[in-house]
């Protein structure tokens, strides 16, 4: 039975779904790759707004997610959620062992919290969708992260509010630094640019508008504007040597194959978790929802006055969201100078985790209700149509129960499915082991350590994963409509 076939098992066809109901009846019509057609086609801008750089705060810093006014589109100021008043809050930068309190404050009118992602912290400060901040309340997280250093985020994640309160606005960055990092000299101050990539919906006023259609829940909210930093379309002047890109994919569903324009191939030195072992070289590189990456890219060559394009590069096995290539970001070369950055001579030792140490094999069936998910969910309504071994998140359940310290892998199969679905856990960092089926091997941003795992369709990605945090947290997939319709179970380390 396919996905269409599904749905009209399901009554879809007959029932009212709203703004959705002439999307899904005219996909009854079609296949399951017309079914998946909703990625609207982005429509590119002009590439004559500055670019953005996040104010950089240090630990003791303040957040209070609230109302603001932001323009995404210059000239365009409209409504828009953001921490600090801002599309993007301020950048965390913190010293890896030193103790960390964030006091936040919830000036929204309705429940939200914080999530660190990708940073290890206890149960209790991890932004557990249990762990709600009242409209009009405060609360002060604290953790000390001993962990290497890399760059992770921050984000709502109350259940079925975090995709809207995402995409709304709310997200920003947090980097840990290391002694270990700085001695490797890597490119930084002006030539370390951190870069945040979303897609929006915009009103004809310049606001994001969050209203996903049953179609668009089943594959991920995708708008037709790409935002960097908060802003569409932005340009960033740069001088002929070699720069450090840090980016994140905060989008609610959309996946980019990151390229430059002018086909220079680029190193790829850390992800989630931190550097990689070794710099890997690639042309292009896909980057799903949740998922950081930090590269070296090298303008030393490009001719004075050129422009280079961060670009999304057409890919296949996604359907239409991976079938149009456009840019993100522009760079202009604009001055000449002397390349002081050379590549290091080895990069801090990774502590690989040995498959023979674990204790325990898991298997999760990743997929959509009728695809890989470990059979039927028994659904009384049109929500959680997204399971994990059949299951959709439960807030009083423990799905797994694991021993503290314990060494084990995480096997996500989603041989049998048509969606992609980036996992990612809370409460630890993995190492990926390895694929098979689709694109059937390790990626080169996959050799580090990770928080979140892309697991496309046809694949099976297994990861290694030490429990080192006791105490209950989640793991999800990261599309951030899959995750609010309930795929996301608890787990419990003691
Ligand atoms: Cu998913």
């Amino acid at each position: 039975m396919n996905r269409i076939e599904f749905l009209k098992t399901l009554g879809f066809g007959a029932v009212a779904v709203g703004a959705g109901q002439s999307l899904l009846t005219g996909c009854m019509n079609h296949d399951m790759a017309e079914m998946s057609a909703v990625a609207p086609t982005i429509q590119e801008g002009a590439f004559t707004t500055p670019l953005p750089l996040m104010k950089t705060v240090a630990e003791g810093a303040s957040l209070k997610a609230g109302t603001q006014t932001h323009a995404i589109v210059p000239g365009k100021p409209a409504s828009a959620l953001g921490y600090n008043d801002s599309m993007m809050g301020p950048t965390f930068r913190v010293e890896r062992g030193v103790p960390v309190t964030i006091p936040f404050t919830n000036s929204l009118t309705e429940e939200t919290n914080i999530h660190w992602h990708g940073l290890v912290v206890p149960a209790n400060m991890d932004g557990h969708p249990d762990q709600l901040v009242k409209a009009g309340q405060s609360f002060a997280y604290s953790f000390t992260l001993d962990q290497p250093a890399a760059m992770a985020w921050y984000h709502p994640h109350p259940h079925m509010q975090t995709g809207k309160q995402v995409y709304m606005g709310l997200a920003g960055l947090f980097i840990v630094d290391s002694p270990e990092e700085r001695a490797l000299k890597l490119p930084s101050g002006e030539f370390e640019l951190p870069l945040v990539i979303q897609d929006k919906r915009l009103s004809a006023a310049g606001a994001p508008v969050y209203n996903p259609t049953m179609p668009e829940i089943m594959v991920g909210y995708m708008g037709d504007t790409i935002v960097v930093n908060g802003v569409n379309a932005p340009f960033h002047p740069v001088a002929t040597r070699t720069y450090r890109l840090r980016l994140l994919n905060g989008s609610n569903g959309r996946i980019y194959n990151l390229a430059l324009s002018n086909g220079d191939a680029f190193h790829v030195i850390g992800s989630d978790g931190g550097l990689l072992p070794a710099p890997e070289r690639v042309s292009s590189l896909l980057l799903a929802p949740g998922e950081r990456v930090d590269l070296l890219v090298d303008f030393s060559k490009a001719a004075l006055n050129s422009e280079v394009f961060l670009q999304s590069s057409a890919f296949s096995g996604v359907g239409s969201q991976g079938s149009q290539t456009f840019k993100l970001v522009k760079f202009m070369v604009n001055r000449s100078e002397a390349d002081p950055f050379k590549m290091p001579a080895s990069f801090p030792a990774l502590t690989t985790l040995s498959p023979a140490s674990t204790a325990k094999t898991r298997k999760f069936a990743i997929g959509d209700a009728m695809h890989g998910a470990g059979g039927h969910s028994n659904k009384k309504s049109m929500a959680g149509m997204h399971t994990i071994n059949g299951k959709t998140y439960d807030a009083a359940r423990i799905d797994e129960s694991v021993a503290l310290n314990s060494t084990e892998i995480w096997e996500f199969d989603n041989s049998m499915g048509d969606e992609p679905h980036p996992m990612h856990l809370h409460g630890t960092l993995f190492q990926v082991v390895g694929r098979s089926g689709g694109r059937d091997s390790l990626m080169a941003h996959e050799k580090g350590w990770k928080d979140t795992v892309l697991v496309m369709p046809k694949e099976t990605v297994r990861v290694i994963v030490r429990f080192q945090r006791s105490g209950k947290f989640v793991f999800h997939c990261h599309n951030l409509e899959h995750e609010d319709d309930g795929m996301m179970l608890n787990y419990e380390v003691k």
